[in-house]
């Protein structure tokens, strides 16, 4: 019970949100020292292509804490390594720590441009922020996959880095997107995953914390799993009351579809593995543009499903390649849940001077709003972005009515039903010098530990300036 105590007060998105307040704890929960003075919310973004998480206070600016991977793990991340970190995870522990959990995968600068990169195993840490800097309290390179005969046929838990990633492919975990905790005590911590790049696959990890190698209990792949094949780079993961929610950026061209071409699917426990329930959009052969991080959310207009969708209105599929103003121009899917699976409504767009980019992450938050994580552009390397990563808030109609589209992406945007909404100001967007933000969560006052909130009185520096 201790873990349910622990990630069920100080998490910021549980992975079935339950009401359209479920950033905010119970009564009971809050400090109960009423001459504290009130908490502000923090958020925690990742700040992708500057190999950095950074804690914000949104209503002034004040950056809080910085972690900054070169630094904190220089051994794995110091040139020419490059940590790119992707989904994270925060909580305050039951003693008033300030835990972060995140997946980073680790790339090789081989020429100086960075067009020539070798790619190296993803690793899965923890750090306890402190006044002096992060510490690392675990930390996870390798997998056991012994409980899977057939998948990998190196020695378990084998350390990936020796040779590079492409050679061991089963069996490392490379460019891992996404974890989620579902265990948390002294003894063990099992958490799911999005392996992205070694092969396709989510999968749920098992250990003892200190371990840096974790049994795989729960595998999703094509091998495994009917129907898995067809889907690429599984990115995002998610829990759900039912099972498990998988986004995936790509599907395979044996089906018709390439990098950028992605589906969201939902698979349930089956005999002894997994089957798919429904995939989104439904129909074979059609694709969202390049979507990310999809979340189910209850409010009170219903339950829902949203997604980034990052090439959403953008004017070309995404493995296309970048055209410049006209890409990586994104929206927020959504679509009403029932019992058949997901019936798509619309795509949010933001009109004016500046559009929704390339939106990675859609989080429903405690007033019915939603943060957004606008990453600009794909990425930074082999485009030169017109627009500044941002993270931002906006309010989305769900009442909208379904006109019959599927919300797959096709040019003119005839499947999807393109809504314009309004961006929330003041103090939103926040800029902040972000450079291709992958995510971010609004942390509620209760899953702010003791550092960060002695930050608040003492922060880095400010970063309210627009890039
Ligand atoms: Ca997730
Ligand atoms: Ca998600
Ligand atoms: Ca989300
Ligand atoms: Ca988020």
């Amino acid at each position: 019970m201790l873990t349910l105590l622990i990630l069920g007060c100080t998490r910021s998105a549980p992975p079935l949100d339950t009401s359209a307040g479920h950033t905010a704890a119970p009564d009971t929960q809050l400090p109960t020292d009423t001459d504290s003075p009130a908490l502000p919310e923090v958020l925690v973004v990742v700040d992708g292509a500057d190999n950095q998480i950074l804690y914000v206070r949104p209503d002034t600016g004040d950056l809080l804490y910085t972690v900054d991977l070169p630094t904190v793990r220089p051994a794995l991340c110091a040139d020419p390594m490059i940590c790119v970190a992707y989904g994270v995870e925060h909580q305050r522990s039951e003693a008033g720590d300030d835990l972060l959990t995140l997946t980073f995968h680790r790339v090789e600068r081989l020429s100086k441009d960075g067009h020539e990169v070798a790619q190296h195993g993803s690793m899965i840490e923890r750090y306890r922020l402190t006044e002096a800097g992060p510490e690392v309290v675990w930390s996870l390179n390798a997998i056991d996959l012994s409980g899977f005969p057939g998948t990998c046929s190196a020695d378990p838990c084998t350390p990936p880095d020796d040779v590079p990633a492409a050679d061991w492919r089963s069996c490392v975990i490379t460019g891992v997107h996404d974890i989620e905790l579902v265990t948390d005590t002294e003894s063990l911590v099992e958490l799911w995953l999005a392996d992205t790049s070694s092969r396709p696959r989510a999968m749920k990890l098992s250990f003892e914390p200190g371990s840096t190698c974790a049994q795989v209990t729960e595998l999703l792949d094509d091998a495994s799993t009917e129907g898995w094949s067809r889907f690429e780079h599984t990115n995002d993961l998610d829990v759900t009351a039912t099972g498990v929610l998988v986004n995936h950026k790509g599907t395979s061209p044996e089906f018709g579809g390439a990098v950028g071409r992605g589906k969201t699917t939902h698979w349930v426990p089956e005999g002894d593995g997994w089957a798919l329930e429904w995939e989104h959009p439904p129909e074979d052969g059609t694709w969202l543009n390049a979507p990310h991080n999809p979340d189910l959310v209850t409010t009170e207009a219903g339950e829902f499903l949203i997604y980034a969708h990052s090439n959403g209105a953008g004017s070309t599929w995404e493995d296309e390649g970048f055209s410049g103003d006209a890409d990586n121009l994104g929206s927020v899917g959504v679509a009403r849940m029932g019992a058949d699976g997901p019936t798509y409504l619309f795509d949010a767009v933001l009109s004016g001077d500046s559009p929704l980019g390339f939106v990675r992450d859609a989080d429903l938050l405690s007033d019915g709003s939603f943060l957004l994580t606008d990453s600009g552009c794909n990425d930074d390397v082999t485009e030169v972005c017109p627009r500044p990563g941002l993270v931002r808030r906006v309010e989305l109609p769900l009442d909208t009515a379904s006109t019959g589209g599927s919300g797959a992406w096709l040019e003119g945007a005839t499947e999807q039903q393109l809504v314009t909404v309004s961006e929330l100001d003041t103090p939103w967007p926040l800029a902040c010098d972000l450079h291709i933000p992958y995510e971010s969560d609004l942390l509620e006052p209760q899953a702010l530990g003791e550092v960060l909130r002695a930050r608040l009185d003492a922060p880095e520096s400010s970063c309210t300036t627009a890039d």
